[in-house]
């Protein structure tokens, strides 16, 4: 089923009409009612009025994840605090979180891609969806929940986690559908054997995953144990959550819905867009949202675009699986580390070294797993041994409380981790991703 198919089969033109008429209502809405952005467009010279069409959009200027944290926690919304009927937040890079806010129609605005998102992945209203993404401040599961409400789906709303229990629900009410991270889904089929349940046999046949880079070979492996259709969806706090982007059961590139989340995909280096099928930083405008809509926001994530009409009808454009980040964030199970979060950390403590190294790793169908090795002062190493330990736990405890996922701590002695005479390597990436 194709859910709005008069937007997602739209000619380039009618597409081009649509998106032109909303960028045109939206930047008078946000200069006259958000400063920042006013001050941002007046030394842009832009002129609201002068807004014509969409390709007016390269003479806006870029939003940065700075702006998010430097305008935190209200400075970039648009619409009054007493419209917003719900916030979320992410992890940023240090101190302050990425608040996101939600009016009324915004959160309208969510269910109705979240709806297109199950859409595209193969849903029909009436299926059955275990949604096990994290319920919360992460925008997730609440996404998916009220994408299913939207399509009329029936919803487990297990959250992630306790997956005894999950595997329990998905046979006794029948799942279909199953929505969570890559890696969540691969674990989860491990300790069904454990269990002594078979993950090829079951009710399943789509999961929709996201949230963290992940492989094609690890789709084979999860389609394979699984014996189901996995599909990748793509989305951020900042724009929305998840309902960015998602692919079609061609999954030949991830569908964006360019009617309402504009895609640029620049060179971060000269601010211009990159020819067709080049790699470069994911740009997107909110052509439609209210409580804080963002002009030309720089994701970080690097993707290349395709705008030939797909083979399930979509015209919309496509984009690639994420390729990678311009900084250094990683995602672990689905949350999002910057190495810069565990200096910050460090720093507070006494009799560290701002010398660190993160390593991750995965073993086969388990969990990704987190080391933080950290240099600690000689004088440690030669007190007793409790001290060592009173202050690996002080680490960890202090690093899992900003990270809020759990980690093990190394101590290493001064000068044990490889200095580097350009940029430092903090991440030691094992996972095949
Ligand atoms: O991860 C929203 C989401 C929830 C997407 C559930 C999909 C499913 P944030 O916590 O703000 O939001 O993290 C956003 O995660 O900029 C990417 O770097 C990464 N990311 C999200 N989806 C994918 C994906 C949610 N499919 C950041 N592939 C983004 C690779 C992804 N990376």
């Amino acid at each position: 089923m194709i859910w709005r198919e008069d937007v997602e089969c739209a000619s380039p033109a009618d597409l081009k009409a649509l998106q032109s008429g909303y960028l045109k209502k939206l930047i008078p809405y946000i200069y006259h009612n958000c400063p920042v952005y006013k001050q941002k467009l007046d030394a842009a010279g832009v002129k609201p009025d002068r807004i014509k069409s969409i390709d007016d959009i390269k003479r806006l200027p870029f939003t940065t994840k700075e702006d998010m944290r430097d305008y935190y926690p209200y400075g970039l919304f648009s619409a009054p605090q007493e419209q917003i009927k719900e916030i979320h937040v992410s992890s940023g890079t240090t101190g302050n979180p990425t608040l996101v806010g939600y009016t009324k129609d915004d959160l309208k605005l969510w269910g109705d891609v979240m709806a297109r998102v199950l859409g595209c992945a193969g849903a029909v209203p009436g299926d059955t969806i275990q949604i096990a993404y994290g319920y919360g401040l992460f925008t997730g599961g609440l996404g998916f929940h009220y994408g299913a409400l939207e399509m009329g789906l029936r919803i487990i709303p297990t959250s992630s986690g306790q997956t005894a229990r999950q595997l329990k629900l998905m046979q006794d009410f029948k799942t279909k559908i199953i929505a969570c991270t890559p890696s969540y889904v691969l674990y989860m089929a491990e300790e069904a054997k454990e269990l002594g349940v078979d993950p090829a046999k079951g009710n399943w046949k789509i999961g929709i995953f996201g949230a963290e880079p992940w492989s094609e070979a690890m789709r084979r492996e999860i389609e394979s144990i699984w014996n189901m259709l996995a599909t990748d969806v793509y989305g951020l706090s900042e724009i929305i959550g998840p309902g960015v982007a998602q692919e079609c059961h061609h999954k030949d590139g991830l569908h964006i819905f360019s009617d309402v989340f504009y895609p640029e995909v620049i060179n971060p280096k000269t601010g211009e867009e990159v020819p067709e099928g080049e790699d470069g930083e994911l740009t997107i405008t909110t052509l439609t949202k209210q409580g804080i809509p963002l002009i030309r926001y720089g994701t970080r994530d690097v993707v290349s675009i395709r705008y030939e009409k797909c083979r399930c009808g979509r015209t919309s454009p496509r984009i690639s699986k994420i390729k990678g980040r311009t900084d250094d964030m990683i995602v672990v199970r689905g949350i999002n580390v910057f190495p810069s979060q565990i200096e910050h950390v460090l720093i507070g403590i006494k009799g560290t070294q701002p010398h660190y190294q993160i390593i991750v790793d995965r073993q086969a169908h388990k969990l990704d797993e987190v080391e933080v090795l950290v240099e600690v002062e000689q004088r440690f190493f030669s007190d007793e041994i409790k001290r060592l330990n009173e202050i690996r736990d002080k680490i960890r405890k202090e690093i899992e409380n900003v990270l809020s996922i759990g980690v093990k701590v190394t101590l290493v002695e001064p000068k044990t981790i490889e200095r580097s005479v350009g940029k430092s390597k903090r991440i030691i990436d094992k996972r095949a991703l």
